[in-house]
């Protein structure tokens, strides 16, 4: 079994009212695939893009610090051959069972030198860097995670065999600058209840107005879901795989530079997929998840290599992201992938209609926890008042 492509479809220009009616043109696909692809052939015709906030020299960045080949923590000791999980041992909660997210406070100089730093180890260990190396390095079990047990019966994790993984820094879930005028991020003059009248040309070009449209457009702000975020990837950083915050659609504009790697499961595998995950992953951290996969998902600790699903006979979708490139993942898509070297993209999520199923399904199951919801019952009447108005 192969990866399946995710469809491309070539665009001449960004429609001016914005995406979402040629996303929902393409709701079937996106429901076969997980993830419709739009391509704005053409430079000149590609949305402005979005812009890094200012930031003073002495400005700390917060950069995510991830790993080449991936610390991955969460698979079933079997795999490798190791003993069952001794359910008689005191187990520690989900998170403290996770790899730790590594985060450093870096000026952009420092970054900047720690970004060459590591490609260039990289490059030098990784001369054939790409999808297939990227796969194979998914839990290798060099960089794997040991468990042993303390004389007081608790468990503790060290690192197995004699990792040398090279530190690999990613800037990402960055604020952009406000001056957009697309009034959807915080501070932004125009997400005042009275808005200060935007050119208009100004909110269709640009990559965060996709979600105006949609139900998303009528909500409050919810920093990073309906306002974009940007993503400086750098080589061999990744993303977990992992569903958008309340089953939503999302869409990444790809703004410029290194390809980035998409991998998706389309939501009618995800029962097949949660299964896979379910069969391998470290038995004491599903425990600790209370048998449940979603809330392992949520942490964003997930590195199983696509191929493993591929082999259990989920369909996977896959796609190598250009510039000028919007990749729409469906609702409850798992999607997970990694950059091939420095680039820059900016992401969103959205919701038509169609989500309404899946929002009542995911405020059902994540009613009680610690997330964000939506008050997805507004945003219908909403939609339905917009309707009624002839909007
Ligand atoms: O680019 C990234 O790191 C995250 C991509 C993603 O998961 C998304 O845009 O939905």
């Amino acid at each position: 079994m192969e990866f399946h492509a995710a469809p491309v479809t070539e665009l001449t220009s960004v429609p001016e009212f914005g995406m979402h009616c040629l996303i929902r043109s393409k709701i079937a696909s996106i429901r076969t695939f997980g993830a419709h692809v739009f391509r704005v052939v053409a430079p000149e015709r590609r949305p402005p893009s979005s812009r890094m906030p200012k930031r003073l020299t002495a400005n700390k960045l917060r950069v995510r610090v991830q790993t080449f080949p991936q610390y991955p923590t969460i698979v079933s000791d079997a795999i490798f051959g190791g003993p069952a999980a001794d359910p008689s041992v005191k187990r520690k909660e989900l998170r403290a069972q996770l790899p730790s997210e590594r985060e450093k406070q870096l000026s952009a100089t420092e970054l900047n030198k720690k970004v060459s730093e590591s490609a260039a180890s990289l490059r030098a260990e990784y001369k054939d860097f790409g999808v297939k190396r990227f796969l194979s390095s998914v839990n290798d079990p060099s960089v794997t995670w040991v468990r042993q047990v303390t004389a007081a019966r608790n468990e503790k994790m060290v690192m197995g065999g004699e990792p040398r993984p090279i530190d690999v820094y990613y800037l990402s879930d960055m604020s952009p600058r406000n001056e957009d005028g697309c009034s959807r991020s915080l501070g932004d003059p125009s997400c005042t209840a009275i808005a200060a009248p935007v050119p208009p040309r100004e909110r269709f070009e640009n990559p965060r107005t996709l979600n105006h449209h949609t139900m998303l457009g009528a909500a409050s702000t919810y920093e990073g879901i309906n306002t974009n975020l940007l993503y400086a990837g750098t080589r061999e950083s990744h993303f977990s795989w992992h569903v958008e915050d309340s089953l939503l659609q999302s869409s990444s504009y790809l703004q410029k530079d290194s390809n980035k790697f998409w991998f998706f499961i389309p939501a009618p595998e995800r029962p097949r997929a949660e299964r896979v995950m379910r069969e391998h992953m470290d038995p004491a951290v599903l425990a600790a998840a209370g048998g449940d996969v979603s809330e392992v998902l949520a942490v964003k600790a997930c590195l199983f290599p696509a191929t493993l699903f591929l082999a259990h006979g989920v369909r996977v979708g896959f796609h190598t992201m250009e510039t000028g490139d919007f990749v729409v993942t469906g609702y409850r898509v798992l999607h997970s992938g990694f950059n091939g070297g420095p680039n820059i993209a900016s992401a969103v999520n959205l919701a038509c209609t169609g989500w309404l199923s899946y929002a009542i399904e995911h405020s059902t199951h994540w009613r009680t926890k610690l997330t964000i919801h939506i008050p997805f019952e507004k945003l219908l009447v909403l939609a339905a008042q917009k309707l009624a108005d002839g909007e």
